[in-house]
């Protein structure tokens, strides 16, 4: 009840951006109209040149700065970090699509950052902050998981697993559209 979201002055433009950005993301299609104006209002822009950091594997999350990241325009790539190949790790995925989102699994489960995300080329990114997550997004985040979970019930390599071993697999499972 305490909370008030935090607004960042937008220029019309940027709410056109961010509307179009966010209109392709199945994280945020499911947003009620006032959920979706808070959260666009709390939205703040990033853009960053090739080889840039945006996170950090291993990094706590507080609950101000930027928590879940949305593309508007470029590519990232995503390295994880092991025993054999220390930070930044494998590349063990690139995000190239406008409307994808990254950085939820440390606000879902309040934990460390679980990969690094880097800038692949020149970048232009939405983020809202932990809290507003909370607020606006967590639920649709979560039924979200749970779409990807019924449907990875119905695949038949997969038959097999444990409702914990397809929970992990939902939660890095990654969309992509071919033409
Ligand atoms: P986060 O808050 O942990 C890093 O910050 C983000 O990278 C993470 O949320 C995800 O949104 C994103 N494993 C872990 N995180 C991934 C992965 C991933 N891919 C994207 N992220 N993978 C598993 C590697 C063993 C790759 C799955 C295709």
């Amino acid at each position: 009840p305490s909370w008030k979201p935090p607004v960042h002055t937008k220029t019309s433009e940027q709410r056109v951006r961010i509307q179009n950005a966010v209109s392709k993301s199945f994280m945020f299609a499911a947003l009620e109209e006032k959920d979706l104006r808070t959260v666009i209002d709390a939205f703040e822009e990033h853009r960053l040149d090739a080889g840039q950091p945006v996170i950090t594997q291993g990094a706590e999350v507080t609950s101000e700065e930027p928590g879940l990241y949305v593309i508007e325009a470029g590519e990232l790539d995503v390295f994880k970090a092991c025993q054999e190949e220390p930070a930044p790790g494998k590349k063990v995925f690139t995000y190239d699509q406008q409307g994808q989102s990254f950085g939820e699994l440390a606000l879902l489960y309040s934990a460390p950052r679980a990969a690094t995300v880097m800038a692949k080329t020149q970048c232009v990114l939405w983020s809202i902050d932990r809290n507003t997550f909370n607020h606006c997004v967590k639920d649709a985040a979560k039924k979200a998981k749970e779409r990807y979970e019924t449907f990875l019930r119905r695949v038949e390599l997969l038959k097999g697993l444990t409702d914990l071993e397809r929970s992990k697999i939902a939660d890095v499972l990654r969309s992509r559209t071919y033409g």
